[in-house]
């Protein structure tokens, strides 16, 4: 599971009771763009290793915005990037997380979605997104990304959100989520799009693939496996490009930096959100690259809205991954680390404070699901033999 550092409300021991023997975190409290010391690293770690576990996974190492636009000083934020990753390995974590989306990081409308059993999901309205872009941000020319049918659709929605939705709303987009290093003003919010102006998809992945140039050497010199997180959601939002959002998107980064080291971060609960990502082919495809896994599933309708499902229910076939990633590694005869993504707030969770997505229960549960699914899957691979 994820944990969030000290100030996680989420225990190291919660985590250890559920089951798990390898925590995935982070050192939030070094802005980013700093180096990770081997001292901070150090720290950390040892908290980890003191409630019997091990740290698996740096998630993120974030990716200065400088770096995404190439503006100001980012190739001294790249140079403290390769720094950060030689200090990981003298530590031993060896596979880093990081994700290329710009300003914004994962980015859900509502945090509170109540389900039929009175549960709380993360959803994502894409109608609310337009709203955002059109009414709050005002963002100019916001216009021309949308349909005719959406303005109308937004406009209405507009008309029936009270002043404490739109509050919420805005914040929920320009916070920033459990995770996401960055959080805005709406001022300093339109000025990171705005840098953004000159930057399409092509130029984004340029600058992708520059940070890759320069990184991928380091990583192999010193056995780092880096991958890199989808967008979430997998598609473009206020205008800015993504381009982490398809097997095709993948493909072009393999191409341009062939190393294993230059890997993936196989997030179901991202990539699921489009149905023209086959997931099951995906891992196949990318299966030599893929060396860490967020399970989670989606629910979407036509107009591109989601919310996050039950672990083994959703769009996605969570028995048809499962039994494709135990293939893998039975192939690459190596275990990959995975996590529950996300879960529902639910039970003693709804009267606590917690981070969305991230409340210890409904994590607990998708982990006892998903561990019993992969159980079942191996006894019964191994039974056919
Ligand atoms: C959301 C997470 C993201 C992810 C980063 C990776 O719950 O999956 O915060 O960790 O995008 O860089």
């Amino acid at each position: 599971m994820r944990w969030f550092g000290p100030s996680d409300p989420v225990s190291l021991w919660d985590i250890r009771q559920a089951g798990c023997t390898g925590v995935v975190s982070a050192l939030h409290h070094i802005p980013n763009g700093e180096v990770w010391t081997v001292n901070e690293i150090s720290k950390h770690k040892l908290l980890i290793e003191k409630a019997d576990m091990v740290w698996a996974v740096a998630e993120s190492l974030p990716v200065h915005e400088g770096i995404k636009t190439q503006s100001g000083d980012f190739k001294k934020h790249i140079e403290n990037y390769k720094q950060s990753l030689k200090n990981l390995s003298a530590c031993g974590i060896n596979i880093v997380a990081y994700n290329f989306m710009p300003v914004m990081d994962w980015t859900r409308t509502n945090l509170a979605y109540m389900l039929a059993d009175k549960s709380l999901a993360l959803l994502f309205v894409r109608d609310e997104v337009i709203v955002f872009d059109l009414f709050i941000l005002k963002r100019k020319n916001a216009k021309a990304d949308y349909s005719k049918e959406e303005i109308e659709r937004a406009t209405k929605r507009y008309g029936e959100m009270n002043e404490k939705e739109l509050t919420t709303l805005k914040q929920n987009i320009i916070k920033g989520l459990p995770g996401s290093e960055e959080s805005f003003t709406i001022e300093a919010f339109q000025k990171a799009l705005d840098s953004y102006e000159e930057i399409n998809a092509e130029k984004l992945r340029s600058h992708l693939i520059y940070f890759l140039n320069e990184i991928i050497p380091v990583a192999d010199e010193y056995k780092v496996k880096m991958v890199i997180h989808p967008d979430d959601p997998p598609f473009s939002l206020l205008g800015l490009p993504r381009v982490v959002s398809t097997a095709n998107d993948i493909q072009k980064l393999i191409e341009a930096v062939p190393s294993l080291n230059n890997g993936l971060c196989f997030c179901t609960g991202s990539f699921g959100v489009r149905s023209d990502n086959d997931l099951p082919a995906m891992i196949k495809q990318f299966g030599s690259r893929i060396n860490f896994i967020h399970l989670r599933n989606t629910t979407r309708n036509k107009f591109g809205d989601f919310f996050e499902d039950n672990h083994l229910d959703g769009d996605t076939d969570m028995y048809a991954i499962v039994k494709e990633i135990i293939k893998l590694m039975s192939i690459r005869k190596t275990s990959i680390p995975m996590r529950p993504d996300h879960g529902h707030q639910m039970l003693d969770d709804l009267k606590k404070i917690t981070n969305p997505g991230y409340s210890a229960i409904g994590r607990l549960k998708g982990l006892a699901e998903l561990r019993g699914l992969e159980l079942g899957i191996i006894r019964n691979l191994s039974e056919e033999k």
